[in-house]
């Protein structure tokens, strides 16, 4: 008897299983030798016996339920903080295929890596089977996929981020494609050996097959890292199956926005990692009259419905959200989100057993065991919080949460916004001329790096779409492709408004010069207004901007000059950019389509 076999024995696979499920695990189970085999069957008793288990353990810490009912904090190891980018790998036949944005290994060669790496790589330790779907149960835009795990904090991450257990399991039929996922934290435990609260390994790999539609992470229980239905499948890999079948697969947050008049739009927003997408997708708006409400904070599949038109899903059921700058003044929905039900990870611990980070309150509590366990205290002189410290909640206890969230055909889009964090240059709001300039738009996205990645913070980089680490294939064929979707709905004659916003635009004093979070509802008011017909317009070399009076600032403590230098555009500065972009462009090796060529010539002529 196979050593699969012997062990599938404690936990057998559950009847509904489809057999290639039950083989894929056993072949996983033959590399990784665990030494039990978990199927995981979605089920509230079971989440419970695997929070209890990780008190147990040390790994999860509860906190008082006066406070925070039926909640933990998680501390992960300090060398397991973020998405680790440098080791995230796109194994297509080709590099071209990859593209210069991405690290390519030759897929052999990386099989070869992964199957020394994963060698016995669960001994000691349980392998837990969680079948899940992206996008509601049964839904024509939903996708199916099997996450294997050494972590049972990823399978308690992964509960409430999916819809996960037998459901979703008894989906997966003969002719299901359905995508494979394996993930050890790559710490096997020696008989007798004690386990650490955060196992890990210091060398981390996560890699992506294109082709075959299968990940392989090793080494990191960090969110993107080893949550592999959120960034690995929803992203990188959706993206390829989303050029394949001709939809998109992107970073965005998707609101229901409903107007004074009472007429409903609804809005997909790319913005790079910690650049405002949760705040945005759960924003209660200054102006009256307008309500927005919450579909999606971080993924969007977007494709062309029966109508001709674009339609998204948000193929998540929870949020990982950005927990430092998150507070009562400037996201009072997401606190509302967390009152209980939630895992909380490299936040610090109050004395009373609830959590704190910067931005929760204004002043920090005297004392604090920060995220390393550690006393802290105001005068300590560092973040008692991780910078990319995290809550995870479900969707559903969102009190904003839009009554078609789970719409099984998507909601309308009528308009997009591209984003990203630039302290200079980039003007508050500008509107494309049309779908080609929009991908040009979204195409040149720069912004200054977050604490969401290893790397260095504030750092400008490219990040076309807010797309960077998330794009499955060569980034230029992402392009192409938006040109592709755009022409088809071209021919339906419902083409989404584009807009380009930067909410961080920085004064000399490096104030922010907007006041941001509840108060951007200003800008989708205009954005909105342009989409209904309502406002006019201005030219200018980077698009359409609001006219003098277009943008409603009633109330705003902003003078002349700060809105001026909101909208300034400088043209010298410009021009370096449009040079950037060329270089940036030339990187593809001729493979930038010929339209987005097109509009950095002519941005070019604009600017004289
Ligand atoms: P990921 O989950 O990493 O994809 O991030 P995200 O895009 O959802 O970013 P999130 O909304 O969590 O915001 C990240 C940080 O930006 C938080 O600290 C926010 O407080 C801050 N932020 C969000 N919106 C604004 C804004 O309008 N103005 C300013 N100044 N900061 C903002
Ligand atoms: C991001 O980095 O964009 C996130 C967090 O949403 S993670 O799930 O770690 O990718
Ligand atoms: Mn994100």
């Amino acid at each position: 008897m196979s050593l699969a076999e012997m062990t599938r024995t404690d936990s057998p696979a559950p009847d509904g299983a489809h057999p290639s499920v039950v083989e894929w695990v056993d072949d996983i189970a033959r590399v990784t030798e665990p030494d039990h085999i978990v199927w995981c069957n979605g089920s509230p008793a079971e989440w419970d016996a695997l929070a209890r288990q990780m008190v147990a353990s040390g790994t999860l810490t509860r906190l008082n339920a006066d406070h925070r009912p039926y909640s933990f904090l998680a501390r992960s190891d300090p060398n397991d903080v973020a998405r680790v980018e440098e080791r995230t790998f796109i194994c297509s036949a080709t590099p071209e295929e990859a593209g210069p944005t991405n690290n390519w290994r030759e897929p052999g060669e990386m099989r070869a890596t992964l199957g020394r790496l994963f060698h016995g790589s669960m001994r000691g330790r349980t392998m837990y089977v969680i079948p899940f779907s992206m996008g509601p149960l049964g839904s024509p835009l939903s996708k199916l996929g099997v996450q294997v795990t050494d972590s049972p904090y990823v399978v308690a991450s992964m509960g409430i981020m999916t819809r996960m257990g037998t459901a979703a399991l008894e989906l997966i039929g003969d002719r299901t494609q359905w995508v494979r996922a394996v993930h050890s934290v790559g710490a096997p435990l020696e008989a007798g050996q004690d386990d650490v609260p955060w196992p890990c390994n210091e060398t981390k790999y996560i890699t992506h097959f294109p082709e075959s539609r299968e990940i392989w992470s090793f080494g990191s229980a960090y969110g993107g890292n080893a949550l592999l239905a959120k960034k690995a499948f929803a992203l990188r890999i959706a993206s390829v199956i989303a050029r394949d079948e001709g939809w998109l697969a992107e970073h965005m947050l998707i609101i229901k926005v409903t107007n004074p008049r009472g007429r409903v739009f609804h809005v997909a927003a790319a913005f790079p990692s910690a650049c405002g997408k949760t705040n945005l997708a759960m924003m209660q708006p200054t102006i009256p009259g307008w309500k927005v409400e919450t579909v999606g904070d971080d993924i969007a599949w977007l494709g062309l419905g029966d109508d001709g038109r674009l339609r998204a899903i948000n193929p998540e059921a929870g949020f990982f959200g950005v927990a430092p700058g998150t507070g009562i003044s400037s996201n009072p929905t997401a606190i509302d989100t967390i009152w209980g039900n939630t895992i909380f990870t490299n936040v610090a611990l109050r004395d009373d057993g609830d959590v704190w980070w910067e931005g929760l309150t204004s002043t920090a509590p005297d004392h604090l065991i920060d995220w390393e366990g550690k006393h802290w205290s105001p005068a300590s002189g560092r973040p008692a919080a991780h910078p990319n410290s995290r809550f995870t909640v479900a969707a559903r206890q969102c009190p904003t949460i839009s009554d078609d969230w789970e719409d099984p055909q998507g909601v309308v889009i009528d308009a997009i916004i591209f984003g990203g964090r630039r302290a200079t240059n980039v003007p508050l709001v500008v509107e494309a001329r049309d779908w080609e300039h929009g991908v040009y738009l979204g195409a040149t996205i720069s912004s200054e790096q977050t604490a969401a990645a290893e790397g260095t913070v504030g750092e400008l980089r490219r990040d076309p779409f807010a797309m960077l680490p998330f794009c499955g294939y060569n980034m230029a064929d992402h392009w192409a492709h938006w040109l592709s979707v755009g022409q088809r709905l071209r021919k339906s004659g419902t083409v989404p408004r584009i807009f380009q916003v930067n909410w961080f635009r920085k004064d000399q004093d490096g104030k922010f010069l907007w006041p941001g979070f509840g108060e951007n509802s200003r800008v989708l008011e205009w954005m909105l207004e342009r989409v209904d017909g309502q406002v006019a317009a201005k030219e200018s070399p980077l698009g359409l901007l609001p006219t003098d009076d277009g943008l409603n600032l009633d109330g705003l403590d902003l003078n002349g000059a700060q809105v001026a230098e909101l909208f300034a555009i400088d043209t010298e500065a410009w021009k370096t950019e449009a040079d950037a972009t060329e270089q940036f462009f030339a990187t593809f090796d001729g493979r930038v389509p010929e339209a987005v060529q097109k509009q950095l010539a002519v941005l070019r002529s604009k600017l004289g």
